[in-house]
Order: C-alpha cells, then sequence, then structure tokens
C-alpha cells in the first residue's frame, strides 16, 4: 500500500506505524479480532491480520464469520485484498507485498470439515509458482485443538512448502478462551 496524500500535500503513512519486529503487538490486534467473531459451537473464533512487514503496515484484519458464507479468519483477510484489487481470489498474491506476513490467533486449517478450501492452501498458493512473493512467514499464537479434526498438520504443510511458521508465545490461554466461547463446556 503507498502512502496516502493529506490536505497539507506532505505524503504521510496512512496508519500509525507499527515496529514490523513487534509480535506482540500484532498478536495481541489479531486477538482484538477473534473477540468480533460470534460465538458458536461448531468452529473456533479466530482472528488475523495480513502486514507488510518491510513497513509494519496492516493490509489486512479479519475473524472467523465475518464475510458471508462459513468464512476462517485467514480467508477473510485474503479476500478483502483480492475485493478491494477486483481479482479472484486465487491471484491475490499477484498484489501482496514481497514481504508479507500472516498473523493469526490459531494455527491456520490443513482440512475443514465443511470441505471448503484449507487456509493453508490459499495461503501457499499466494507464494505463486517458486516465485519469492506472496506470504513467506506465518505467526501463530496456538497450535489448533484436537476439537474438530483431531491433530492438524497445517503447520507441517506450511513448512514443507518453504512458509516459515514461528509461534508467539504468551497469549495461549487467552486466545483458547476466545476461541472456545461458543462451545459447551
Ligand atoms: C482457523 C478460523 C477457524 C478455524 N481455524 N485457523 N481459523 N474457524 O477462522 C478450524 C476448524 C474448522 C472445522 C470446521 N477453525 O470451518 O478445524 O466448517 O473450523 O469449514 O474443521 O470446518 P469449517
Ligand atoms: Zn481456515
Amino acid at each position: 500500500m503507498g502512502l496516502t496524500e493529506f490536505n497539507d500535500g506532505n505524503p504521510r503513512p496512512p496508519q500509525p506505524s507499527i515496529d514490523p519486529t513487534d509480535h506482540e503487538t500484532y498478536m495481541r490486534l489479531a486477538l482484538d479480532q477473534a473477540q468480533e467473531s460470534p460465538p458458536k459451537p461448531s468452529n473456533f473464533r479466530v482472528g488475523a491480520l495480513l502486514v507488510n512487514a518491510e513497513d509494519g503496515s496492516i493490509l489486512a484484519r479479519g475473524y472467523t464469520l465475518e464475510l458471508p458464507g462459513n468464512t476462517h479468519a485467514e480467508q477473510c483477510c485474503l479476500i478483502k485484498i483480492a475485493q478491494a484489487h477486483e481479482l479472484p481470489d486465487e491471484r491475490v498474491g499477484e498484489v501482496l507485498p514481497g514481504n508479507t506476513v500472516l498473523y493469526t490467533t490459531m494455527e491456520p486449517c490443513n482440512l475443514r470439515l465443511s470441505g471448503n478450501l484449507p487456509c493453508v492452501d490459499r495461503i501457499i498458493r499466494t507464494t505463486g509458482k517458486g516465485g519469492k512473493g506472496g506470504i513467506r512467514k506465518v505467526y501463530l499464537g496456538v497450535k489448533e485443538p484436537e476439537v474438530f479434526v483431531g491433530e492438524n498438520k497445517g503447520r507441517t504443510k506450511l513448512e514443507e512448502y518453504g512458509i516459515e511458521v514461528i509461534h508467539v508465545p504468551g497469549f495461549e490461554e487467552d486466545i483458547l478462551r476466545v476461541a472456545t466461547a461458543g462451545h459447551e463446556k
């Protein structure tokens, strides 16, 4: 995303900047997103952010069930950017800055009970064929609990495709409380 022109004619960053190495701040913002998601027994409440790691700017925010249909947090981030560029979802990688990273409160899914395309595949396809762009790093807050699909192999598959996966510690308890708020206790 470029710089926004303000009335005084000076280009300014479009938002207060966050240090791109401040992973805790981004994870907290992802958790804020998760809290926007409606509690339901049938999935987790997850929040996600796409960030340009070059300048720290937030490219998109998303949460589970934010967009129409059975949408995941990571999927919502990608769809929003695709829509803003009038591109079909599968081509969103073409407009992502080269150093785009994903923050998500929960490990991206590799299998969906609904049969929808898993977020791992949506992430992988942003990297194109052997190119250098797209999402090359994923920061996650917790591994997916074995509630719906047994062990999620999301992290393993991302790593197989050369995407670095980094755990941001310290938010596990809050993330899981928010994620399971609609589940029967
Ligand atoms: C992640 C989300 C979300 C999940 N995981 N990373 N982000 N809802 O926004 C993972 C869980 C699936 C179930 C049900 N949840 O969501 O495994 O109905 O929600 O396709 O497998 O599948 P559907
Ligand atoms: Zn998903």
